[in-house]
Parts: C-alpha cells; structure tokens; sequence
C-alpha cells in the first residue's frame, strides 16, 4: 500500500458573502497534494484541532508535511509579540506543535515547508527572527513578487548532509517568508544558508529521528525541478 501522508491544513477565518458569521476553513494549498500524488503517496488533509484529537493523526498516517501559513505565536518560542509579527492562530501551532512531538516520539517521517520549518524549530526550543528587519545581515528579497515557480536565490547546501545527498550542494529556491531561524532547535543542525546567511533548512536524521525542513516552497517548483521533486519523492521513501 502507499504511504498515507498528513497535510496540515491552515485554520482561516473567512468571511463568506451571504454567510452571517466569519467562516472557519481547513484550507490549505492544493500543489502539495499533487506532489505527494505524483511522488506516490496518498495525500489527506488534517483540519486544526485539539491536542489529544491532533497527536491521534500520527496514528492514522505514515509521515507528515507541515504547510505554510500564518507566523508561529511567538509564545511558543518563548517570546512576546513584537511590532512586526503578523497574524498568528494559537490553535493551529498548537495543533501542529502537538502533531509533530508525537510523529518524532513514533519516529515517524516529518517534512516542514516554510512555516512546517519554523514550527519544527520552535518543537525544538529554537527561536525566530519575527521580521526581516530585525536580523541584520538580511540583504536578499525573501519574499519574492516573482510567480512562485521561478527561483530567485541559489542556497548552499552542508556538504555530507542529508539534504546534500539529496539534492545536492547548491539549490535554486523560490522565497516567500518574513520570519526566520535564530537561535536553532536542540538537536536541529542547520544544513542550507542563503547568501545573506538566513537559515534555509534543517535536518535530523539521528537517534531514529527522519526530520527536515525548508524555508521554501518546493510545492511550486517541483513540476519543473527535479531536484524540488525529490524532497517529496523521499518523504514519501522515507515513509514506507
Ligand atoms: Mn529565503
């Protein structure tokens, strides 16, 4: 049988034209469903919940892709809000927190994407960056206006790690992110860096553990990059 993986859905408020009250919505995007179809696993989509009902989903799935969304409350990380944080939803990181310590208690697969990567560091005890603005070496545009398909940064990759031989030394990635890495999650190491050193993605793969994490978005850039293409394709390897 393939591998059955959980997709984190965001948890958004919508207001709906005739509907009297904001419309709460498990939504979340459609590419990363197709990726796991095509890489050959069988997507399902885990609405926000509780903490029990969430750690249930790691009994019912072979491995999980934490989605982008919202910024994680900073209170998760140990933090207050400052000026620049944008909207937060403390039920979903709390959903997300709880999912994800339970699929690393089961040694069970993890792929963070963007904000699945902030939410695996904040697991871990790391901290983020709340804006841009405030980590000072900032200097490319990561939060790119190009459409999402196209690269706009090459990072480079820890020579020996996972992820290298995975996809190699050096990746072409799209951007889309306001917050980023700073103090790093115990037992996390970082294995990518942008140009202007941001963290653009993390492994664990010791200790039983099968973590990793982009600051990208391969989800739009895998039916033109191969290289894109086998982070979902070794998920789901990394499933069965
Ligand atoms: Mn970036």
């Amino acid at each position: 049988m393939k591998p059955i993986i959980g997709i984190t859905a965001d948890y958004i408020f919508e207001v709906k034209g005739n509907y009297p009250n904001p419309m709460p919505m498990d939504l979340v995007a459609g590419n990363i469903s197709i990726a796991v179809r095509q890489a050959g696993g069988i997507p399902i989509i885990l609405p926000t919940a509780p903490e029990e009902a969430a750690r249930s989903y790691a009994d019912i799935i072979d491995g999980l892709i934490l989605s982008g969304g919202y910024d994680v409350d900073p209170s998760f990380y140990g933090q207050d809000t400052r000026a620049l944080t944008g909207i937060t939803c403390p039920e979903r990181d709390l959903s997300e927190l709880s999912l994800t310590d339970e699929m690393v208690k089961k040694n069970k697969p993890v792929l963070g994407i963007c904000r699945g990567l902030q939410i695996i560091n904040s697991l871990f005890k790391g901290t983020l960056h709340q804006d841009l603005s405030y980590y000072k070496d900032a200097y490319l545009k990561h939060q790119q206006e190009t459409p999402m398909k196209h690269a706009t940064q090459k990072v480079s990759i820890k020579a020996g790690s996972y992820l290298a031989d995975l996809i190699g030394e050096e990746a072409a990635i799209n951007s889309l992110h306001h917050q980023l890495i700073n103090e790093v999650g115990e037992g996390l190491e970082v294995v990518s860096r942008a140009k202007d050193g941001a963290v653009e993605a993390v492994e664990c793969m010791e200790d039983g553990r099968s973590i990793l994490a982009v600051q990208w978005h391969p989800e739009d850039m895998f039916e033109t990059d191969e290289s894109q293409m086998r982070l979902f394709t070794d998920l789901i390897e990394r499933s069965k």
